[in-house]
């Protein structure tokens, strides 16, 4: 089935042929995610050509599937270990990683230590719903505390994880935090992280309306979800201006880090070789 154009869209070149109707919920903000991804992307002029976008399993990691570029679609967690392969391979590459926080967080975790240590030259984007979306909504790493979802139905009992502050701590050169509610700086960001050389982490807070919207903030509206996003969220420089209880349900926005350091590439694995 193809979708007529109401009001062409520029930016629909961009999506592979017959990926359309989309799979996800209304007022998703993966979706948007993609939406800002192709904003970026036709702003940097990038060649599609020579992308190659990469998925595991999840909401956020469909969104590969929707981009007229090469595309992984696999396993949940693993993305990195493949772009590492095509990255070698092919320094010429743009890899992008899309995953949800279940994915970078918990079962891929391990990979996004290795990957930033390495400086892996690869972007990677996780969109944070701050829940396991596609599997019914169960308790993530970055869930905060006391907040009710499908698994934690008395409220969460953990502390949230902080996947920026483990980046920057583990070697990457490029870590930011943006979210949904900032659609032109999370644009402008992820514009600045795939310029970026060496490994760069986005991570986008998102609504989530149908699983943690309903459940954590009692409401399915996609506004409510984003309305909570705004409140939740603090800009960096203010950061520093609250107490460490106070920031415990809040996410700290702005780029954490910005630097030059040398990349993991062919010639850095045989050394005086091509890779
Ligand atoms: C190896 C493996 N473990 C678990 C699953 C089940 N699984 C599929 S999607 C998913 C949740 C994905 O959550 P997240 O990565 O946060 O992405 P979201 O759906 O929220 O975008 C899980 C646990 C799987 N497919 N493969």
């Amino acid at each position: 089935m193809t979708i007529p154009d109401i009001v062409p869209n520029p930016l629909r070149r961009y999506l592979r042929p017959g990926s359309l109707p989309h799979f996800f919920c209304s007022g998703c903000g993966a979706a948007q995610v993609l939406n800002f991804f192709l904003q970026a992307a036709d702003e940097l002029g990038l060649d599609f050509d020579k992308l190659v976008a990469i998925g595991g399993v999840g909401c956020a990691a469909r969104i590969p599937v929707y981009l007229h570029a090469e595309a992984l679609h696999g396993i949940h967690g693993r993305t990195l270990p493949w772009a590492t392969g095509i990255k070698l391979h092919n320094p010429e590459l743009t890899v992008v990683i899309f995953a949800g926080d279940g994915d970078a967080a918990a079962i891929g975790g391990n990979h996004l230590i290795q990957a930033a240590r390495r400086n892996l030259d690869v972007t990677m984007i996780v969109v944070n719903n701050l829940n396991f979306a596609m599997t019914g909504g169960q308790v993530a790493p970055t869930t905060f505390p006391d907040l009710v979802t499908s698994t934690t139905p008395y409220g969460n009992r953990e502390r949230a994880f902080d996947l920026c502050q483990l980046a920057v701590a583990a070697g990457a050169t490029f870590v930011a935090r943006c979210s949904t509610h900032r659609p032109r700086v999370t644009i402008h960001t992820l514009k600045k992280a795939i310029q970026h050389r060496g490994f760069a982490l986005v991570e986008v807070i998102c609504q989530c309306p149908t699983y943690f919207g309903r459940r954590a903030i009692g409401s399915d509206d996609p506004a409510q979800g984003i309305r909570w996003i705004a409140e939740h969220s603090v800009s960096l420089y203010r950061a520093g201006e609250l107490a460490e209880e106070e920031l415990a349900d809040k996410f700290i926005l702005g780029t954490f880090v910005e630097k030059e350091a040398p990349v993991f590439e062919g010639s850095s694995v045989y050394p005086g070789g091509e890779g």
